[in-house]
């Protein structure tokens, strides 16, 4: 078997080389954003890297050694294969075909693809939903509940001039009631801190004119306290929890969160730190698998720029590695 390995800016220059020099039958093996090599690399620049194998060496198509003119490529084959090395599963690829009208495929643009997967994406793609009256960030510690808040909060302000409630139900971390606190002055908005289930009931109680966010405590911190919040929370009309998860968590990393959290009944996922994940794609894929819907991607640090409502078109661009707009929302 030969095996090579390809480094070029775009998905469809590595692909391009790897049919010219392997030829139409070559197996993609594995597609990854890396570093560019040199300066470009140090300033962030990255590529992709595409490791590839064939039986042999291929003859060029345009110089075949008997002479005959070699059948076409088929067309479908190839959009298959570009949606396959950009890392979605061979089934999606094939939906993705299918949603490409036929007299769009010969040279499909990465525009035509992106239409085509955001219609097919549509039941897991959830960002572009109203507020519900209460939602919950629930996660692991350090996942970016806190900041996932702060920026849904300050977009909201900045975009439609709203101010969202913040509420605190995190009084178990050292330092973490304050951090929302200065989140909340910075926006202008009202802050509450919640420490026992009964102070919980009185946001309930008390119904806000406004939707209302809840921050929680990364699980491991949470005692009694923090679970009987969590069971206070779950499974009622008013409540949408969303459970925040690193875009590059492994699909058993997921399973073990999401047993985790079982009892806060997440409805939705937030995922974070894309802008440290090579590609959020297996992530993507075993949350379709596990027919569970995505509400933001958290793409920096920066409050409130890093944040994108997953809706379609935007989990679209994402699974095909192209790069989000920082703040599309705010433009
Ligand atoms: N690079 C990157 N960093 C992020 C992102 N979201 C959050 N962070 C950073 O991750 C760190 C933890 O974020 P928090 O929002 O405090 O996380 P948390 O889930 O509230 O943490 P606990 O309350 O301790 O459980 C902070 O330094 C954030 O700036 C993201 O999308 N990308
Ligand atoms: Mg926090």
């Amino acid at each position: 078997m030969h095996l090579k390995r390809y480094r070029m800016p775009t998905v469809q220059e590595a692909l391009a080389r790897v049919r010219a020099e392997l030829g139409p039958q070559a197996l993609v093996l594995s597609t990854r954003m890396v570093p560019r090599r040199g300066p470009a690399g140090w300033f962030g620049g990255r590529e992709v890297e595409i490791t590839a194998a064939a039986d042999r060496p291929h003859v060029s198509e345009n110089r075949p050694a008997d002479g005959a003119r070699p059948a076409p490529r088929p067309v479908d084959h190839e959009i298959v294969a570009r949606l396959v090395a950009a890392g979605l599963d061979a089934d999606l690829a094939r939906q993705v075909l299918a949603a490409v009208p036929r007299a769009a495929r010969r040279a499909a643009s990465v525009p035509t693809l992106r239409c085509a997967l955001a219609q097919c994406l549509a039941g897991t793609a959830a960002g572009g939903d109203d507020f519900a009256p209460i939602e919950v960030f629930v996660g692991p510690p350090g996942a970016g509940k806190t900041t996932t808040i702060a920026k849904i909060a300050a977009q909201e302000r900045a975009l439609h001039g709203r101010r969202l409630g913040l509420v605190s139900a995190d009084g178990y971390r050292v330092g973490a009631v304050e951090q929302l606190r200065l989140y909340a002055d910075i926006v202008g908005t009202s802050f509450r801190v919640v420490r026992r289930p009964s102070e919980m009931e009185q946001v309930f109680a008390t119904p806000s004119a406004v939707p209302v966010l809840v921050d929680t405590a990364g699980r491991s911190a949470g005692g009694r306290a923090a679970r009987a919040i969590f069971d206070l929370l779950s499974g009622r009309r008013e409540v949408r929890t969303h459970l925040v998860v690193p875009a590059a968590s492994k699909p058993a990393d997921l399973d073990r969160v999401l047993e985790g959290f079982g009892q806060a009944r997440p409805d939705r996922v937030v995922l974070t730190r894309l802008d440290e994940c090579d590609s959020p794609v297996p992530l993507l894929t075993a949350l379709r698998e596990r027919h569970l819907s995505v509400s933001y991607l958290g793409t920096g640090q920066r409050v409130p720029e890093d944040l994108a409502r997953a809706t379609p078109p935007v989990l679209a661009a994402c699974m095909l590695g192209e790069e989000l707009a920082a703040a599309g929302d705010l433009a």
